[in-house]
């Protein structure tokens, strides 16, 4: 028996750390979720390399980051014929498979290559019974999504050869917009007031023109998203209150049939006794505003969509009830997998297998800062600018090139660029950057200078006005 690792690899679309409780939330439980992070660890710095899906799945499955693999926006689908962890799992023994979004494009040239099996939705997919795509061609599955997905990937494992190690990834659809619930959470937190988080009335003053102009308010949601009229006779404020409360429930509803489907996988796996063998991770492609800046959706380097939940288990190696805070990125997953499954890590990929750090094991070379690059400029609907920056522990530097730089699904509109410079310690909300304040000019120009390298250490361009 090969001493190959499982890997059942769970992302939901959308779910912010904020809406889990082991990170604390002040709104939703996830007991289920809660589980993998109580018997396993719980990372507190995980960030994503540009906070969109298209390109942060193209992240996780090539190791690279998006001016490498040229997954820039949602408009760029990933070419599949790009070195992946699933192709390399694959040549090395494993079985693997893939159920739910995919979101990189569809034909022979975008589907999904390097699994044995896979059925995923075309581009966003439906709730309720959706269309999936398969090796066979395409067909409804009558059901609700969370429950089809996590089906699928049930009777999978159910079915796989069990004398070979498995890599599974299953990629929900919720929560992401425009959030629609089962009938079985419809009714959750009816009556109840959800807490409206700090930022809420942020009127984006003392940063870049670029937070003001985000059409992502909570007066941007729809009747789609909102499922009602807005009641008449409210003041502007009241009108926000109450568009929030219609949003955020039916946000946190969905991620409960999540929580749900994720006690069933893991239930699964203490019935058939491979728990200490398998990896169980839990993530999300990036995170969320969940009226924080009174917002929804994500794109920007802010705190809250620039952070994924992540959480892991694997008693083979991992302690019960661990945390880390050192930083790991979406381009380091595929490194992490190879790495256990003893596969050698290709030197094209950028990320690095973070395994110390399950020992509890720093290195001492370990990052203290990261990259993070939004392509999609002005994309019409969302209208975020694009933008390019560095974070370190105590500290974000942002630079709003403001310019589609000829991006598919980017706008043509530009702005003259801005920066921000924000102290996390003093102002975690990032709510005054401090860019050009006399007394940070030392911070300032060293975290500048750490951008360029870095950016130059991973192969990305300067815009031409950052001189
Ligand atoms: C859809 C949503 C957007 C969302 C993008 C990207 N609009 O277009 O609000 O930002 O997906 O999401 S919707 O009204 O059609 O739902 S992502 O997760 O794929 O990046
Ligand atoms: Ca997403």
């Amino acid at each position: 028996m090969s001493d190959q690792p499982n890997i059942l690899f769970i992302m939901a679309d959308d779910h912010a750390s904020h809406a889990m409780s082991c990170y604390g939330s002040r709104i939703n439980r996830t007991p289920n979720l809660d589980r993998i992070a109580d018997e396993g660890m719980r990372f507190d710095n995980c960030f994503c390399t540009n906070g969109i899906c298209t390109p942060s799945r193209a992240a996780i499955l090539t190791g690279t980051y998006n001016h490498i693999n040229q997954v820039t926006t949602l408009a760029t689908h990933m070419d599949n014929r790009l070195l992946t962890y699933p192709k390399l799992l694959q040549e090395a023994g494993y079985q693997t498979a893939l159920f739910g979004k995919w979101h990189l494009g569809q034909g022979p040239e975008h589907e999904p290559t390097g699994f044995d099996d896979w059925r995923v939705l075309p581009g966003q997919g439906l709730y309720h019974s959706p269309v999936m795509i398969d090796s066979a061609g395409q067909r409804v599955h009558v059901g609700y999504v969370t429950d089809l997905i996590t089906d699928m990937s049930l009777q999978w494992l159910k079915e796989r050869d069990t004398s070979r190690p498995f890599c599974m990834m299953v990629h929900h659809k919720a929560p992401h917009r425009e959030w629609q619930p089962d009938a079985k959470h419809a009714t959750m937190y009816e009556g109840e007031e959800i807490l409206e988080p700090e930022t809420f009335n942020d009127t984006y003053e003392n940063r870049s023109a670029a937070a003001g102009a985000a059409r992502m308010r909570m007066e941007d949601l729809q009747w789609k998203d909102l499922k009602a009229d807005v009641p008449s006779g409210l003041s502007p404020a009241e009108e926000k209150s109450w568009r929030y409360q219609r949003y955020i429930k039916d946000y946190l509803r969905v991620i409960a049939s999540v929580d749900d489907g994720v006690g069933r996988l893991l239930n699964h796996l203490e019935e058939e006794g491979i728990v200490d063998n398998t990896l169980v991770i839990y993530t999300s492609d990036q995170g969320f505003f969940l009226g924080d800046h009174g917002w929804f959706d994500k794109r920007f380097m802010y705190e809250e969509s620039l952070r994924m939940p992540f959480v892991l288990r694997f008693p083979r190696e991992v302690k019960a009830g661990s945390t880390c805070d050192d930083m790991i990125l979406n381009v380091d997953f595929a490194s992490l997998f190879l790495d256990l499954a003893g596969v050698t890590i290709p030197d094209e990929f950028q990320g690095r297998s973070f395994r110390p750090l399950l020992h509890g094991e720093r290195p001492e070379d370990w990052r203290t800062s990261m990259y993070y690059r939004y392509w999609m400029h002005g994309d019409g609907a969302h209208n975020v600018y694009a933008h390019y920056g560095l974070r370190t522990h105590d500290h974000k530097l942002i630079y709003f090139y403001n310019d589609g730089c000829g991006q598919k699904g980017s706008g043509d509109e530009t702005h003259p660029p801005e920066w921000e410079l924000f102290d996390l310690q003093a102002d975690p909300y990032e709510m005054c950057s401090i860019h050009g304040n006399a007394d940070v000019a030392g911070v300032q120009s060293s975290l500048t200078d750490e951008l360029h390298d870095l950016q130059a250490q991973l192969q990305d361009d300067r815009y031409h006005l950052d001189t």
